[in-house]
């Protein structure tokens, strides 16, 4: 790639664009809406403010960025494609370009696993990972003891994010939502649109029973889909625990330099209030840490 600045842990250009979203620090808010298609992004971008006139950035790597206003609150629309992989682009190098806290909302389609009808909106509490098993025997079948799906455990979104979007939905349902809109339930998100999600192609997936199977081990589950789950997973991996800080007095770069992932120089790193010295108590200060809080709504189809 062209004026790549040599960082083989965080590659960004010399304007200081992250890789693969080619956007810098400015040009995304702090609350995005993300979804898979950019069409998609392009519709729910006409209810931004027209002015001031939104930013838009395509990348060569599919990624659309439209960051913008609406009524007057900065939030942007994030069109990512498909898969865990995309997500994990997404969030890693959205994260670098902010400051303070990250809220995502994923605004997807799924297939439904309950008794809806198409055009009906679910908001799940969690999701579970569906992954093919790469050391199942798939030319021979069972044989050597493995299962071939591996299923994680559930990670939750964010309690409040959650309601909020039910509610949301539930008093905008019109003209948007043509049938029920569901809450409370458990996603699957998978690593394929066909084998994890039990439909058959020319390929032996052994894959026959995996629905039956997930809903007997998971009576909740509604949905298949292929992003939530590493979106929560991110959100809920992120450090977000306010810890005391070991010098009351340290400098900015000494307070944040406890977590491994802001490194100092970077967007992250500077998000320590400057507060922080006032606060100082007995040798310690409380740094508070931002968060990620992520929460899906995801349409039948
Ligand atoms: C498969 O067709 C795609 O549709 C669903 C799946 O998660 C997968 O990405 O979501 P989107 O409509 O958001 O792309």
């Amino acid at each position: 790639m062209k004026n790549l600045i040599v960082d083989a842990n965080f590659p960004r250009t010399l304007d200081e664009r992250v890789y693969h979203l080619g956007i810098k620090a400015g040009e995304v808010a702090n609350r995005i809406v993300t979804v898979g298609a950019p069409s998609r992004a392009e519709r729910i971008a006409t209810y931004l403010d027209s002015s001031p006139k939104p930013f838009v950035l395509n990348t060569e790597r599919g990624f659309l960025t439209i960051t913008g206003r609406y009524k007057g609150v900065p939030v942007s629309i994030v069109s990512i494609g498909m898969g865990s992989p995309n997500m994990d682009f997404f969030v890693r190098e959205a994260r670098e370009c902010l400051n303070g806290d990250l809220v995502v909302v994923r605004l997807g389609s799924c297939g439904a696993l309950i008794d809806v009808k198409v055009g009906a909106v679910v908001v799940p509490k969690a999701s579970i990972a569906v992954n093919r098993n790469y050391d199942f025997d798939f030319v021979n079948g069972s044989s050597n003891q493995e299962d071939p799906y591996r299923v994680s455990k559930p990670v939750a979104a964010d309690v409040e994010l959650s309601a909020l979007l039910k509610d949301t939905f539930e008093r905008t349902r019109e003209p948007v939502i043509q049938s029920e809109i569901v809450s409370g339930t458990l996603n699957a998100s998978t690593d394929s649109f066909y084998s994890s999600q039990g439909r058959i192609t020319s390929f032996p997936d052994h894959n026959a029973d995996i629905i039956d199977k997930l809903k007997a081990s998971h009576s909740n589950l509604a949905t298949f889909e292929m992003e939530t789950f590493h979106l929560f997973h991110l959100a809920a991996s992120w450090p977000t625990r306010e810890r005391p800080s070991q010098v009351a007095t340290a400098p900015i770069s000494s307070v944040a330099a406890g977590r491994s992932i802001a490194e100092p120089g970077t967007a992250a790193h500077q998000e320590v209030p400057s507060t922080v010295e006032s606060s100082a108590q007995d040798g310690h200060v409380l740094v508070p840490q931002p968060r990620i809080r992520a929460a899906a709504a995801q349409m039948v189809f």
